[in-house]
Parts: structure tokens; sequence; C-alpha cells
């Protein structure tokens, strides 16, 4: 494992693909990646790009690739499809047209469907782009459909959210009021060789205005991704957006935290549906009996592992005695 996290860290493509296989499929190994690479995060800009079906992201993002591999960065890109359980419609299209970008060395691209993920999306996808991550490419793009819950947590994932929409927004209106707009950084009106265009792009500036300052500012744009209009701009207003001190954000105390919460509970699920542990089946019995709930229940459980310390090792407080370094 210790090699391909080696050749991983150097950005060798067949352990980038490697490394997010084992990590996407929590195969044995899995947890001593994301473990060995977490002081090397922060490598590359992630942004995320979400929103309703069919408006052009993947043509967008295609485009910003072109523009980016032409202005000497490298990208990395993981579109990621929440609602379909088989790897469907919208990916394989992705990937017909990225075909563009199949023979480029600067280019690293992955899908993936909601099948099979244990651990649950999120965790999967954050996991997949922390190994891009760490394969230091310029740029991390992560390309999400729709509007749900799952494309808001993904977005949390990236420092700069793009939200992309089309001209005559109709129902798609209601996706974007109902709290994508505050998470955008960019909202693009794509298609802007059609109608509307205009009326769109001041239709979600006037909808900004009363997004909470707190929210920072968010800019709009327009662009037509199948002939190119626009991408340099968007380029450009993604590199003027950058500051030096986004290099670690989402800071690294909060995903690590993150990683740290779902893979626990993850683990303690394993335990629970596997564990011969009598304590759990009487904790079974009572909730049956309606004596307790289930939070009841699993605080219980909880307090009893607390409790039993033995499981944890004491923490060494200042310098450790495992580190080498430290020792006499
Ligand atoms: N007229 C016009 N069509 C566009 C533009 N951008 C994309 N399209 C077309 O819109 C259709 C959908 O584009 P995609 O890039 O697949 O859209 P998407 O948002 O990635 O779609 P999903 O991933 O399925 O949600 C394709 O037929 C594109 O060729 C544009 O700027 N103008
Ligand atoms: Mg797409």
């Amino acid at each position: 494992m210790g090699r391909l996290v080696e050749q991983l860290l150097k950005g060798e493509p067949l352990a980038l693909a490697r490394a997010i296989t084992v990590v996407e499929n929590d195969l044995e190994g899995a947890s001593a990646i994301l473990t060995a690479i977490q002081p090397h995060l922060g490598r590359a800009r992630i942004i995320g790009v979400t929103g309703p079906p069919g408006v052009g992201k993947s043509t967008l993002i295609d485009a910003m690739i072109a523009e980016l591999r032409s202005r000497g960065k490298t990208v990395g890109l993981l579109a990621v499809d929440p609602s379909s359980s088989l790897t469907g419609g919208a990916i394989l299209g992705d990937r017909i047209r990225m075909a563009s970008h199949t023979n480029d060395q600067g280019v690293f691209i992955r899908s993936l469907a909601s099948r099979g993920h244990l651990g649950g999306l999120f965790r999967t996808a954050l996991g997949v782009v922390q190994v891009m991550d760490s394969a230091g490419p310029d740029f991390v793009i992560i390309e999400t459909v729709g509007a749900g819950q799952s494309d808001m947590e993904i977005a949390s994932v990236a420092q700069t959210r793009i939200v992309v929409c089309a001209p005559g927004l109709g129902d798609d209106i209601q996706a974007i009021k109902a709290g994508i707009l505050e998470i955008a950084d960019f909202l693009v009106v794509n298609k802007c060789d059609m109608d509307l265009a205009a009326e769109t792009v001041r239709q979600l500036q006037s909808m900004l205005k009363l997004r909470d300052p707190a929210l920072g500012v968010a800019t709009v744009l327009a662009t037509t991704a199948t002939t190119g209009l626009g991408i340099a701009a968007l380029a450009d207003a993604l590199e003027a957006a950058w500051h030096p001190g986004m290099a670690r954000t989402p800071d690294p105390g909060r995903r690590i935290r993150q990683i740290f919460a779902d893979t626990a509970a993850d683990v303690l699920r394993r335990h629970l549906q596997t564990s011969p542990d009598p304590s759990i089946e009487i904790l079974c019995e009572r909730v049956k009996r309606g004596e307790l709930g289930f939070e009841g229940a699993a605080r219980l459980l909880l307090k009893d592992l607390v409790d039993n310390r033995d499981l944890v090792e004491p923490l060494p407080f200042g310098p450790s005695t495992r580190d080498p370094k430290n020792r006499a």
C-alpha cells in the first residue's frame, strides 16, 4: 500500500486510478490510503458544478477543461450522479463527450453512481476527491446532477461552487430558490444562444439581492458552452476568486472530523449488525417491549462502549511517544 500511495502522490495515473477504485469500493486498504494522504491535501482547487438535469453542466465543464488546459493547468473531474442506480444515461453521455480529453495526461476523469456505496455517496465522493487532490492536479471539478440534498452535501466539499441553469428558468426556479442559490459562488446561465438568456441573467441578479450578505458575493455569468462563449471569462473569474487562504479549505479539522464521524458510524453499524454481544440483543428486546426508544438504546450502548475505556489508548499529551523522533 505504501508504494501505491507513493506513486499516487507523484501523480501517476495508474496509481490514481487504482487508489480511487480502492476508496470508491471500500476495499481493503481504503482507510490506509485516506490516512496516508491527509497531510498532502489542499493541493488542488476544488470546484463544484451543480444544477438541474440537461442545463449543459458536462458541456460547460468540457469547455472549461479545454480552457484550463490551454492555460497549462491540470484537471481531475469527478462526475457524481446521485439519482441513478446504474451507471446509466447521463454519465455514459459524459464519457462520450469527455472523450476529447482521453489522450490528455493532464486530465483525469472518473464517474460515480450511487449504487453500492455502503458508506453513503457523500463519504465516497469526499474520499475520491481527496485521492484526486493528493495526486496534485491544479483543479478538481465535481459535477453533480440536480438540486437535492446529496448535491448540497457534495457541493460542501468544494471551495468554489458553480450553479448552472438555462434560460427561462421555469420549474428550475423552485430548485434554485430551495437553497441552491445560497451555496453558489457563481451562477452560470448557460445556453445563452437561446431566447430569454438576458432576462434570466437579470432575474438571477435580482434574486441574489435577497441573499443573506453574510454568504458573500455571488456572481452571475453567461455562457454558451457549445461555442465556448463566456468560458474564458468564467475561467478568469474562477482564478480571480482564488486566494491562498483557500488552499487548505474546507478546513482540515472539519474535514477529518467529518470522515471520522462517518467512519465511526459505519464501524458501529457493522458491529451492531454482526456482533454476538448479548447486550445488543437485550437492548433490542427492550425497544421491542416499548421500554426504550431507539435513541435511548443507542445512547445506552454508546455509554457502555465509552465507559469501557480499555478500548481506547490514552492520548499522549505532549510530544507523541510513538513518533520515532521523540523516542529516547
Ligand atoms: N444550445 C445549446 N445547447 C447546449 C449548450 N450547452 C449544452 N447544450 C446541450 O444541452 C444538452 C445537455 O448537455 P449536457 O452537458 O449533457 O447537460 P448536463 O447538465 O451535463 O446534463 P445531465 O448531466 O444529464 O444533468 C446537450 O445536447 C448539449 O449539447 C449551449 O450552450 N447551447
Ligand atoms: Mg452531465
